[in-house]
């Protein structure tokens, strides 16, 4: 509970909050074409809290959508920085809970945030876990083309770990799948991750999605992955979460 209260006084000032970037490298040149933003939470005490137990506490507490929006703000607070001193931001996605997907306002939470800032929403993605999508398919769906017709990326995080049916996959406009982190570990000591891996690059081609691995932790496994058709690779080996003076010294470039 003093963990709640702590949280809830978070969410309030913000003290505490912040936001490390991963970056995605592209799978031949090493380059840095986009970057997932991460929640971090100082706490007064107990200093750094996994974002594993702040955002399901925050959930659990009531918190989620108010922790989201703040976040989602940060987001943009710091593309709209990189770009007034002049650097050339990639597109970076945030998280969303299945809280937050289902707020009321999310959209238009979006669409002011957008206009505050003065960002291409180009530059703005979120992504949300395939759970969140299965549940009411149709609404989802309709939720997901309203964001994709203001502009901002799409991508299904942990895909291959929900209740995949892969024929829902054409009628949700995303523009990417991230490959869950569970197939990378496994790729080489279990023929089935590399049968997903084939199966989902195969299928992102075909319905001109992006694909992003998740979790490379190796140069084996990057190597692995060479012959699959990947968008994009994330993972410790080619840049762990950072904060965002550190991300923009070693990923970004001037205009
Ligand atoms: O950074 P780390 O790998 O420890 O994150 C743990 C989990 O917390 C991941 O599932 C990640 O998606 C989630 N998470 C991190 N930041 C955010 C955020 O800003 N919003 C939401 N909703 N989830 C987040
Ligand atoms: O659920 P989601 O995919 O959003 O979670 C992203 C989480 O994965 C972050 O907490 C991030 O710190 C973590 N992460 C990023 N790269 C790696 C990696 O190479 N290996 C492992 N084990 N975790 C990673
Ligand atoms: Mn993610
Ligand atoms: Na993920």
């Amino acid at each position: 509970l003093q963990m709640e209260t702590a949280l809830r006084d978070a969410v309030e000032s913000g003290e505490g909050l912040s936001l490390h970037y991963q970056p995605q490298v592209d799978p031949a040149g090493r380059q840095v074409r986009a970057a997932e933003a991460l929640a971090r939470w100082q706490h007064p005490e107990l200093g750094a809290v996994s974002p594993a137990d702040f955002i399901p506490l925050a959930e659990r507490a009531g918190l989620m959508v108010f922790l989201g929006r703040r976040l989602m703000r940060m987001a943009a607070a710091q593309l709209r920085a990189w770009l007034d001193e002049g650097l050339t931001p990639v597109p970076v996605s945030v998280n969303l809970s299945a809280q937050q997907f289902w707020q009321q306002d999310l959209l238009a939470e979006v669409h002011d945030l957008l206009l505050d800032y003065r960002l291409p929403a180009g530059l703005f993605g979120l992504e949300l876990t395939e759970s969140i999508l299965l549940d009411k398919q149709q609404q989802a769906a309709r939720l997901l083309q309203a964001l994709r017709e203001l502009g901002c990326p799409l991508a299904i995080d942990d895909f291959g770990t929900g209740y995949s049916s892969l024929s829902y996959l054409h009628a949700l406009p995303v523009t990417s799948l991230k490959i869950d982190r569970s197939f990378i570990r496994q790729l080489g000591e279990c023929r089935s991750s590399s049968a997903v891996l084939a199966a989902v690059t195969g299928l992102a081609r075909e319905l001109e999605l992006q694909v992003v691995a998740e979790g490379v932790e190796t140069p084996a496994q990057l190597d692995a992955l060479g012959r699959y058709h990947l968008t994009l690779v994330q993972g410790w080996l080619t840049g762990r979460p950072m904060p965002a003076a550190e991300f923009a010294e070693s990923c970004l470039s001037p205009a």
